[in-house]
């Protein structure tokens, strides 16, 4: 992993518009500040997902109409907590399934681990670590029907194209009949939006320069934290959440264990993240583009949100 953060970080800051990936910004310290995103009032997606999960389960179970045992594969779990309505509901109609969460960070999948084996005993669960792409190739194909999480809204963090290369990707590792359950946020008002990226407690803000304070540790970087700010804007056209690093005045920063130099500029900007909205026109055409067919859409009662069941 290191590797391929230092490629990435010298070829994202030697572009002529730099830029970092988010998925660095989720080491150890990164998932935690997460974890505080998810409980802050302003980041809705949390509670939409949560709300769905809990309240049509069994809507969710009926509309796979598996054969049992079959698996439930989850791909960025993190601490489960978005999962557990669904886990608690398949267990207690003793349901029989595997669970397969699969999460970057060690941390999130031991924490998770020890949770649902406290409050959900009879949850057969076969945690794995690591980048899903890799973990995902690795599982081989299994005899049993299965069905894939995708929660959160994750799939908003990736740039089209890469949506559909990853959706392209699930669609190879799957088998015909499987199913992929894909959390999608949805446009809505712009300014629900914009106070769930631009929050007052400036939680987001501390997990943009969290990415700053890796690059010190791990690449030997001199970054000076108090001399970066944090931006976010909500293109309410485009559907796109854009978020930035700033460079408060101008500077250099060197990367000791890199040999590397990098100048910013007063105000110069790191773009660090894209967490896309969608309307369904968009989703009808992204999961077709993959080669999926849509299933059903669940919605939170606010309609945020929607948990989106495609067909392999
Ligand atoms: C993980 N992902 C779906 C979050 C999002 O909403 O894009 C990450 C996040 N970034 C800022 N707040 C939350």
């Amino acid at each position: 992993m290191t590797n391929s953060f230092e490629a990435d970080v010298r070829a994202g800051l030697s572009a002529e518009q730099k830029h970092l990936s988010s998925k660095y910004f989720y080491d150890d310290n990164g998932s935690r500040i997460f974890q505080e995103i998810m409980n802050m009032p302003e980041y809705y997606p949390t509670d939409a997902e949560f709300e769905i999960l809990a309240m049509q389960s069994k809507a969710i179970f009926e509309a796979l109409d598996f054969s049992q045992p079959f698996n439930i594969i989850e791909l960025g779990a993190g601490d489960g907590f978005k999962t557990y309505k669904l886990l608690e509901y398949l267990v207690n109609e003793n349901i029989n399934f595997n669970y397969v969460p699969i999460d970057i960070s060690q941390q999130a999948i031991d924490s998770l681990t020890k949770r649902l084996s406290e409050r959900l005993p009879g949850l057969n669960i076969k945690p794995r670590t690591g980048d899903y792409f890799h973990v995902l190739k690795e599982e081989k194909h299994s005899e049993i029907p299965s069905l894939l999480l995708f929660l959160g809204g994750n799939i908003g963090n990736y740039h089209p194209d890469e949506a559909d290369e990853l959706l392209k990707l699930f669609h190879n590792n799957m088998n015909e009949g499987d199913k992929l359950l894909i959390g999608i946020d949805l446009k809505k008002n712009p300014l629900i939006i914009h106070k769930a990226y631009f929050d007052p407690h400036g939680i987001t803000k501390r997990f943009n320069l969290n990415l700053l304070l890796r690059m010190n540790r791990e690449l030997g970087a001199d970054f000076k934290v108090d001399d970066f700010d944090f931006y976010c804007h909500y293109n309410p056209i485009t559907g796109d959440v854009k978020s930035y690093i700033v460079s408060l005045r101008a500077q250099k920063v060197h990367f000791k264990a890199m040999d590397f130099t990098v100048d910013f500029d007063y105000n110069e900007l790191i773009w660090t993240e894209l967490s896309k909205k969608y309307d369904f026109e968009g989703i009808d055409s992204m999961a077709s583009r993959s080669g999926f067919e849509i299933q059903e859409n669940f919605l939170d009662c606010k309609h945020y949100f929607t948990d989106s069941l495609w067909v392999r």
